[in-house]
């Protein structure tokens, strides 16, 4: 076989994650840009950042999909996936830590940790992906790396590993001083494109021996050759303790920290640096582990698979993108293995083979095409009509199927009606194919009612698709007001009797069972036991019990919402010889089923926000007025600088419109985050009146 271009342990598979504006966009140009692979440095502010690719994106200054990108550095390939920021798009975020190796964790020096920091650092915790950081918009008035770093200690637990100090403070920021090496960077030229190397200024001589002795303390903690080293009181030189690093970053026992300003081009090079020398290659991860799907009932064997080109072919579809020119595109992460153009491969969740058309590496929307794919690489693949975001694309020959990735439920949602009666089908196929690229986007055909659903994360998410509709699929929409995804469950265990008996002349109906139900733990969903004896509802009703069961949840029995965190336990019941019948006893489950939730004191929940407002002090009175109006419940207020942060649990249902108002109490100048925190049962007024509207049949 060929030989690879790019030795393994020179392939960095990264992501760039952060809050909302902390600056990974514009970082991600700057990297290009030195790195080469962009002449021109894009800019997120004049709608020309190339990662920020589609329209809404440049119009609306965020970045709304993953984009993947990839360059050279010193001799590595860096495979970058930019992430989006806000918190409607977190399934960019799900999917792309999920197929990462390490990550780059943009801060803002002047806001700090903010909400959506701590929530992307749980996320990257929960794949164990290492990561450095970067405190960027150091050129900012207010901007303060020591606080920043308290923040990370306090709020992210972290074991910060400070390697750089900035150069000069605010405006007159001009570069870097290197902690490990003992030296200092200045960026001048032409939008600070040359790096200089100068000795470290006296004034920051004290300073940097200090935090370097610390750095040397906290890896000697962290990793043992360094230990041995440092109790033996040996020298540890630089190169010791960049490997030192390295090894203490792979395993996440210290975040190295660095610092800097994207926008203004000063620490750039630093970060593509320790992006080579601290974060993993994929020779440095834990092989990927999956299942393996050979012969039934043979149960579930663990595989493994190595990062090695002439292992057994295996990669993980993780995003789905339809473009208009050659179609659906499928973003592979190939774990083992390599493959060529042209290729028969086996999905293993599906159980089909198809054959991958051609190969693309992917620069935002651009692509080149590529004659094969090898371990490590990220890369996007046409032809592969029947796979979806989280299946596992293999050697036939050495099945396996990798952990999918699993993505949050959507919690609200909007009626949308073409304007025009011939668009119905257009809307329902733009509808499907958006729904694919977009595994928190969900499309409901409600047949009664003649009416599509569309639901998601948030309001932000809906108005980005139906703004697509109209212009990728010109489908003009109208949308209703947005509305919550309220759920039902039972507050009581319950035990209730179905029959589904029907004689008329000829063969009749039978079906009879004894249902329990109990209730479960939020988010466990729905369990079903079977607990019939001696065969008195024989063996193949169940599964029809089971099924009316289900279908009696999906649609709901106070409001018209789904039925969760239930167990049911089918324990008695009957049959007869002649009439009973798989219908029979589906009716029967469905009848049960309802009869138990109406006895088992039935709530409806709502999903509640976690909401934090970032106010001038001056309209604190005003902001907190506003959100006792919405039924808020304030959780805390304290000062952060010279603002003020207010903690706040919010119902989605009163979160409509909040950033106009907020907005307009604080003359534009207060800020809001929020996030989806957890069901929680309504008040009884509210139920009466959710249900009253569905019995009138109208909830929107
Ligand atoms: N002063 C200053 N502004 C910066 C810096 N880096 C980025 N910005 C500005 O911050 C804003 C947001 O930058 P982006 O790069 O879009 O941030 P992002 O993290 O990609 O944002 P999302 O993708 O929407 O989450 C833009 O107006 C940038 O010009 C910096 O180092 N200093
Ligand atoms: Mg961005």
């Amino acid at each position: 076989m060929m030989s690879r271009t790019i030795p393994l342990e020179r392939i960095r598979d990264i992501g760039i994650i952060a809050h909302i504006d902390a600056g990974k966009t514009t970082i991600t140009e700057m990297i290009l840009h030195h790195s080469g692979r962009t002449y021109k440095i894009g800019r997120v502010d004049d709608g020309t950042a190339e990662m920020d690719w589609m329209d809404q994106e440049r119009e609306r200054g965020i970045t709304i999909t993953a984009a993947a990108t990839s360059c050279d550095w010193q001799d590595h390939r860096i495979n970058i996936i930019d992430t989006p920021g806000h918190v409607d798009f977190t399934a960019e975020v799900e999917r792309s830590l999920r197929v990462l190796d390490g990550g780059v964790m943009i801060f803002d020096g002047v806001a700090g940790v903010e909400s959506q920091s701590e929530m992307v650092w749980r996320q990257a915790n929960k794949y164990r992906v290492p990561r450095i950081c970067f405190v960027n918009k150091m050129d900012r008035m207010g901007a303060d790396l020591w606080r920043t770093v308290d923040m990370m200690k306090k709020r992210l637990n972290a074991n910060v590993g400070l390697t750089q100090l900035p150069l000069g403070e605010e405006s007159s920021l001009t570069g870097v001083i290197d902690i490990i090496e003992e030296k200092a960077y200045k960026f001048s030229g032409e939008l600070n494109s040359e790096l200089t190397e100068i000795p470290i200024p006296d004034e920051y001589r004290d300073n940097a021996a200090r935090y370097r002795r610390a750095l040397i303390e906290n890896l000697a903690e962290a990793d043992d050759e360094i230990m041995l080293a440092y109790v033996a009181d040996e020298k540890i030189d630089v190169a010791a303790i960049k490997a030192g690093l390295r090894r203490a970053t792979i395993s996440a026992r210290i975040v190295p920290v660095l610092c800097g300003s994207a926008l203004r081009n000063i620490g750039i090079q630093p970060v593509l640096n320790a992006i080579v020398d601290y974060l993993p290659s994929p020779l440095d991860m834990p092989p990927i582990r999956g299942s393996g799907v050979r012969g039934q009932g043979s149960g579930v064997i663990e595989e493994l698979r190595y990062p090695d080109d002439d292992a057994p072919f295996s990669a993980l579809a993780f995003k789905i993108v339809t473009d208009p020119f050659i179609g659906r595109l499928v973003y592979l992460r190939v774990y083992s293995g390599r493959i060529k153009s042209g290729a028969v491969v086996y999905n293993a969740v599906t159980g089909k083979k198809e054959r991958i058309g051609r190969l693309y590496q992917m620069h935002a929307n651009n692509r080149v095409e590529i004659p094969e794919i090898d371990s490590g690489s990220i890369a996007a693949a046409v032809g592969l009509r029947n796979t979806s975001t989280g299946d596992t694309i293999c050697d036939a020959e050495h099945p396996i199927i990798l952990e999918s990735i699993t993505f949050p439920e959507p919690v609200i949602s909007v009626a949308i009606e073409p304007m025009s009666r011939g668009d119905q089908d257009r809307i329902v196929d733009a509808l499907t194919k958006l729904a694919e690229e977009d595994p928190t986007f969900k499309v409901q055909y409600n047949q009664e009612t003649g009416q599509t659903l569309i639901s998601g994360m948030g309001e932000l998410q809906l108005e980005v698709i139906v703004v697509r509709l109209l212009r990728e699929f010109r489908v003009k929409a109208k949308v209703s007001r947005p509305r919550v995804a309220y759920k039902e469950t039972i507050t009581i265990p319950a035990r209730a009797e179905g029959r589904f008996v029907r004689q008329t002349g000829g063969r009749g109906q039978y079906g009879h069972v004894w249902l329990e139900i109990e209730p479960l733990q939020p988010g466990t969903g729905f369990e079903f036991v079977n607990r019939i004896q001696g065969g008195v509802v024989p063996r193949e009703y169940i599964p029809a019990v089971q099924t009316g069961i289900k279908q009696t949840f999906a649609e709901g029995v106070i409001a018209g919402y789904p039925v969760v965190d239930v167990r049911a336990t089918i324990v008695d019941g009957s049959y007869h010889e002649v009439d009973s019948s798989e219908p029979a006893f589906k009716m029967a489950g469905a009848i049960a089923a309802r009869e138990c939730v109406r006895k088992a004191a039935p709530v409806i929940l709502e999903p509640i926000m976690k909401l934090e407002v970032v106010t001038p002090q001056e309209f604190l009175g005003d902001v907190i007025g506003g959100l006792n109006a919405r039924r808020g419940n304030i959780d805390g207020i304290e000062p952060r600088e010279a603002l003020t942060v207010i903690q706040c649990f919010l119902p989605l249902a009163e979160s409509f419109g909040y950033a106009t108002d907020l907005r307009s109490i604080s003359q534009g100048r207060a800020s809001f985050f929020m996030g989806f925190d957890r069901y929680q049962a309504v008040s009884k007024e509210l139920a009466d009146s959710i249900i009253g509207k569905y019995r009138s049949g109208n909830s929107g």
